[in-house]
């Protein structure tokens, strides 16, 4: 595969005159990167396609000239898979951002790859349905990100990944070659189902412009509860005693100081008492039965010394504020360049990967504040290190690579990945391999170089 070269604009225009395109500096740095700030945002330019023939007419002429493409959705990624910093042109799916009609039978939606994510949790709402996968970006990500890094969020415990909601992709390949993949059928043994290749393949092997969703039947109604919990190793005894007793949607935890930096903007801590970890949990709560159940797991819990402390929402309103105390940290902490694990396990193993984590974390980052929190239920840890102020960008990134050497051979050793929801991107590219076998990766590039033959499809990224 040969070397993406940089597009030539004047060509592009004359060649696909109604091809929207801009290359103003506003445009550049706002396309030309995602949530992660570790890389200057450099496109030449910045395409925004209007439907999938427009895709293939770009991808062609792209392919012809060995013009590097970098697909990009709402660029919320944090592993640097929407980054464009090497001159390529940006490919914005924004205007294809359609809601079809929904098939009431078959409970299923076509939908733009640009449609954003929370458009389409709202649309499923008004259709007395529901789009099950759940995350804190869900006002900027867009549906075609979501596919192509297999989004989790916190409901994957009840729902899955977002593939699970997949039936159907419309995928432009590195040829300009459209597919049809799968076409919302629920059962289909035709071989290797190349929809679920596209999911999770991060823009490398194909742009993703269309979806067919499959939309949910709502929950019955939902309570949160937040337990102070006093150590991480009991937070798992409590997930399996929660599990057990509730119909479980979401278990979540947060350490007292990702707290701390949730209220510093504000609000009040969610009980008298604090404690060095809470978890959340949402589960299906009807009526006074519903409260009971919940109330009876909160005794049992609190005599077993599971926790210290407990809060139920009584309404939905303070469910989203319950929920706000976990969904915010990320955002909360951004100001202090953290640097982000998002690392996981079998549930099985969580809590051996939490003691040994947290000895290395001890160790090894004696000075730098580390921020513990994640969707624990499914064996999701986001590991965040923040920067000390003091400290200059590259070396505090330079001090927390030499620690993931340690950190990742105890992932790898637990048969974990050291990607959980993320993705590989530029950021998580240089540890692949503690994931994927040297065989798999072979085989990977294989599949790069039979999608996209001239290398054109976000080149860098992932392999
Ligand atoms: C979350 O679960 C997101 O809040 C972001 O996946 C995680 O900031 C992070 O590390
Ligand atoms: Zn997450």
């Amino acid at each position: 595969m040969s070397t993406p070269l940089l597009p030539d604009l004047n060509e592009l225009k004359s060649h696909l005159p109604d091809l929207k395109l801009a290359a103003d500096e506003e445009t550049l740095t706002h396309y030309g990167r995602d949530w992660t700030r570790f890389a200057e945002p450099a496109p030449s330019g910045v395409v925004f396609p209007a439907d999938t023939a427009e895709v293939v007419a770009l991808v062609k002429m792209a392919a012809e000239r060995g013009w590097a493409l970098v697909p990009s959705g709402g660029r919320t990624g944090l592993s640097g898979g929407a980054v464009a910093a090497r001159g390529e042109l940006v490919v914005s799916l924004d205007r294809m951002n359609r809601i079809g009609e929904l098939d009431p039978v078959d409970r299923l939606v076509p939908v733009g790859a640009g449609l954003v994510t929370e458009a389409l949790q709202n649309f499923a709402r008004e259709q007395g349905l529901l789009y099950p996968v759940d995350f804190a970006s869900k006002g900027s990500s867009q549906i075609g990100g979501n596919i192509a890094t297999n989004a989790g969020g916190v409901k994957v415990l009840r729902y899955g990944n977002t593939r699970q909601w997949v039936a159907g992709l419309t995928v432009v390949t590195g040829t300009g070659e459209v597919l049809e993949l799968n076409r919302g059928l629920v059962k289909n043994a035709t071989g290797v189902d190349l929809r679920h290749l596209m999911v999770g393949s991060e823009g490398v092997l194909g742009i993703i412009t269309e979806a067919l969703i499959q939309l949910a039947e709502p929950p019955p109604a939902q309570a949160v509860m937040v337990l102070g919990v006093p150590d991480m190793p009991t937070v798992m005894r409590l997930f399996d005693q929660a599990r057990h007793s509730l119909e479980l949607s979401a278990f979540e935890f947060f350490s007292d100081l990702a707290l701390n930096h949730v209220l510093s903007h504000g609000g009040s801590a969610p009980m008298e008492t604090r404690s060095p970890f809470y978890a959340l949990l949402e589960f299906d709560c009807e009526g006074d039965d519903g409260e009971a159940q919940a109330l009876t797991l909160f005794e049992q819990a609190l005599e077993a010394g599971l926790c210290t402390d407990g809060v139920l929402s009584q309404s939905d309103s303070q469910a989203q504020a319950l929920w706000g105390l976990r969904e915010n940290i990320s955002e909360r902490i951004a100001p202090h360049t953290p640097y982000k694990n998002d690392i996981s396990v079998r549930i099985s193993r969580v809590p051996e990967l939490l003691s040994r984590l947290d000895e290395v974390v001890n160790q090894r980052y004696p000075d730098f504040e580390v921020v513990w929190y994640g969707h624990i239920g499914d064996g999701n840890l986001h590991l965040n290190i923040l920067k000390p102020a003091e400290l200059a960008v590259d070396e505090f990134q330079a001090a927390c690579e030499a620690v993931n050497g340690d950190v990742f051979a105890i992932v790898e050793d637990l048969g974990g990945s050291v990607s959980a929801e993320h993705g590989v991107g530029l950021l998580k590219q240089p540890y692949l391999h503690h994931s994927r076998s040297a065989a798999e990766i072979e085989l990977l590039r294989g599949l790069k170089a039979l999608f996209d033959p001239h290398g054109i499809l976000n080149p860098g990224k992932m392999l």
